[in-house]
């Protein structure tokens, strides 16, 4: 079902490597000329413009946008003991990891009476999006106000597509996370609307106020990344999400059983979804294979799966070796990885490229994608060559406080005007000497 690509005795150089590897071809930018339409709709007419795109891509214009916080007690109420449990053990989890990725302030003595300190300073009021699309994600709620929360954001909004089925209110599963987390600003409206109102601001029918956000963060459809692309300066953006990806390291000592069912866990969130097996042997390749035949036919999104796992996005690659394994998944720099090799610890400590790394054959994606404690919000698409995924110091801005002397600034003077010279800018050197009367220089 995977195509297969050998590249057993063949080494490529990286620019061949990068360029044979299976990947979706997500062009944000086909989508930018449709999507800023949009986006000055909402700046330009506000929540007026929200509704009609409502009516247009999500088949329901709610009667006010912001969502009633009773419906987010409700929807808490009625939700499933047992999702609310696991909801509860999926953030007391991502808390106790998030709080670790607290930073404290520094202080370093440059010279002599002079410091500079760099103070960490939360955002102040940030904005995340949950996804509606072909899964509900109430999941995804956590991951994005847990860091939120644990790096001391004052002020956050969520917001999530309206639902014809729900009345025109997000999903309540979704609601029923957002009560659990403490969030009592919900509001229903989803895609690049979402962005843009996040961004600009707005005033719902009702006369409520969504004041403009700094940061926007969470993955979504397309017309909601191309939305960030265009925002991105007015708001902060964590990393462009696109669709889903897994990849696994695997030798003869993994189980295909676990393996098929990695590679089907993540093909299920998308059609376009990614699932990669880099494998030293063919006989677990040829395994996989009859493991994924027999597992897709059984499993519930059956044509999505297939899709996915036979999309051009996917596909198996052999490898002599482990080490050339290790250069392949790190060229391809997967969203996840899982390592499913002898000595998995040792061999994932030598990976230096991916969202997230999984570690043995006890440590499976899904559990990352609900209770491990991590993270799930991670750069897709080979992003994870330069980004990392959704944390405490998405939100957090570091700002160097400089303090100095009279003597301290005394004793570098002369540099500063010889740099200043250098760079012709003798005013720069100037507002130095000022301060020992000295004149230009
Ligand atoms: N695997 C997705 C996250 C997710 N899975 C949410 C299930 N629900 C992207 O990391
Ligand atoms: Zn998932």
């Amino acid at each position: 079902m995977l195509s297969r690509i050998d590249l057993r005795g063949r080494v490529p150089s990286a620019a061949e490597l990068r360029a044979s590897l299976p990947r979706a071809e997500v062009d944000v930018d086909a989508v930018l000329h449709q999507v800023r339409p949009v986006v000055d709709a909402v700046r330009d007419r506000g929540v007026e413009a929200v509704l009609e795109f409502a009516e247009r891509f999500d088949k329901v214009r709610p009667a006010r946008v912001r969502v009633p916080e009773a419906e987010l007690e409700r929807a808490l109420d009625e939700l499933d003991p047992a999702v609310r449990e696991a909801l509860e053990t999926s953030t007391a989890r991502a808390r106790l990891v998030h709080a670790d990725q607290r930073r404290t302030d520094t202080t370093t003595r440059v010279a002599p009476g002079g410091t500079v300190t760099e103070r960490w300073v939360p955002v102040a009021r940030v904005g995340l999006y949950v996804p509606g699309g072909l899964a509900v994600y109430p999941s995804s709620v956590g991951m994005n106000v847990v860091p939120a929360q644990v790096a001391g954001v004052e002020s956050l909004v969520v917001c999530s597509p309206p639902q014809a089925a729900f009345g025109g209110l997000p999903h309540p599963a979704v609601l029923a996370a957002c009560a659990l987390l403490d969030v009592t600003e919900v509001w229903a409206v989803g895609g690049a609307q979402a962005a843009a109102l996040m961004a600009y601001g707005g005033v719902d029918t009702d006369g409520a106020a969504l004041e403009p956000v700094d940061t926007v963060t969470g993955p979504g459809n397309i017309y909601l990344t191309a939305a960030k692309r265009l925002l991105r300066g007015l708001i902060g953006i964590d990393s462009e999400a696109g669709p889903t990806e897994i990849a696994i390291l695997a030798d003869h000592t993994a189980d295909p059983v676990h393996v098929a069912a990695d590679l089907i866990s993540q093909a299920e969130h998308d059609p376009q979804a990614a699932s990669v097996l880099v494998t030293t042997s063919e006989e677990l390749a040829d395994a996989v294979d009859a493991q994924l035949a027999a597992q897709v036919a059984a499993t519930k999104h059956t044509e999505r799966v297939r899709t996915a796992l036979s999309g051009k996005q996917s596909g198996c690659l052999l490898v002599s070796t482990v080490d050339e394994g290790l250069r392949v998944v790190d060229t391809y720099a997967a969203e996840h990885l899982e390592i499913q090799t002898v000595n998995a610890g040792e061999v994932a400590a030598r990976v230096r490229s991916a969202g997230a790394i999984f570690v043995g054959p006890y440590s499976p994606v899904s559990l990352g994608d609900y209770c491990a404690g991590s993270n799930h919000v991670l750069p897709t698409g080979g992003c994870a060559r330069h980004s990392s995924g959704l944390s405490v110091q998405t939100f957090l801005r570091g700002i160097h406080v400089v303090e100095y002397t009279r003597e301290a600034l005394a004793d570098v003077a002369s540099q500063v005007v010889a740099l200043a010279n250098a760079e012709d800018l003798p005013a720069h050197g100037q507002a130095v000497t000022a301060r020992f009367g000295g004149g230009a220089t």
